[in-house]
């Protein structure tokens, strides 16, 4: 079988995007990065706080009009008073950029996964719908990913809410995520609406399923190594490599390769089109009771059969 036969990738499209800078606020895992995701901070000097305008967005109290949901209507578990409402001139935006800086190291190590989630409610018969954007920004704030598939259901009521979660592992080097809350109003009274955004960062260096393992004995298991096909859609491998007894540097032959289950979740590898493959979570016995987990990088040795890999400083 040939290299290219088992791998494939394609390159990260690297777009470029200006961005109005926002303050920064402390930042840490677990929490909710956002500031007034719910809506229910409001100020007479501006219209949505922590939020940046395009458009006739405003934060609205729930059943405060004829036409508005009710809390009850929203179908949130905690919808609080207010919500966000696109307004009834077409298209509006509310941008908010999250700083991720304090999380640099761990991301550039592929441990970051990203839960997002957001109720949208939009109306199907006059087309009036919400929707998020992602962008994944790097210190220069050029996009690395852009996430565009969270959107109201087509035919949803103009009533009630329904939830849209996403989990992502953050790419390398990213800085920050501008989250935009998209209100696209067509016909009658605008039926967009949004409330209750969250997102959370979640450290999975400690605790990955797809963390390679490496035995005494010299075998290492590799649960989850990812690979970019053409299409740049995901596959993952389950892999087992061997030690070869006395290489310096360290060399492992390819005992066996097959379909894995995509499961990120912050140790999978990945294996580029260069040869190299990542390891950012190897399991190894640093005595008899104890495990470590270290990041490592293999190389594969050009036209080597069976597949070799050598291990990199
Ligand atoms: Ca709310
Ligand atoms: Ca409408």
């Amino acid at each position: 079988m040939k290299n290219s036969e088992i791998f494939s990738t394609c390159k990260l499209l690297i777009l470029t995007s200006s961005i109005i800078a926002m303050p920064v606020f402390a930042q840490q895992y677990a929490n909710n990065l956002l500031v007034n995701g719910d809506a229910e901070t409001l100020s007479s000097s501006n219209a949505v706080p922590g939020w940046m305008i395009q458009g006739n967005v405003s934060i609205q109290k729930y059943g405060s009009k004829s036409g508005f949901p009710t809390a009850t209507d929203s179908g949130l578990s905690n919808p609080g008073k207010n919500f966000f409402y696109g307004g009834n001139e077409g298209e509006a935006v509310a941008k908010q950029v999250v700083d991720l800086t304090f999380a640099a190291n761990d991301i550039d190590h592929g441990h970051v996964q990203m839960d997002f989630s957001a109720w949208l409610s939009g109306e199907g018969k006059q087309n009036d719908s919400a929707s998020i954007i992602l962008r994944f920004l790097d210190a220069n704030q050029n996009e690395l990913e852009v996430v565009e598939q969270l959107s109201s259901a087509e035919q949803s009521s103009g009533k009630g809410f329904e939830q849209r979660q996403l989990s992502w592992i953050l790419p390398e080097s990213t800085r920050a995520i501008m989250v935009e809350l998209h209100f696209n109003h067509v016909q009658g009274a605008s039926q967009s609406y949004i409330d209750d955004v969250t997102l959370i960062l979640n450290n999975n260096s400690e605790s990955g399923a797809c963390a390679a393992v490496y035995e005494v004995d010299g075998r290492v298991h590799l649960p989850c190594v990812d690979v970019l096909d053409a299409k740049g859609d995901r596959q993952s491998y389950d892999v087992y490599l061997q030690l070869v007894p006395n290489s310096t540097p360290y060399r492992f032959v390819l005992k066996s390769i097959a379909q894995g289950v995509l499961d990120p979740d912050g140790c999978e590898g990945l294996f580029e089109s260069s040869g190299n493959l990542q390891l950012p979570c190897v399991s190894v016995p640093v005595n008899e009771s104890e495990r470590a987990i270290f990041p490592a990088q293999l190389q594969l040795v050009p036209s080597s059969n069976p597949f070799t890999f050598e291990l990199l400083p």
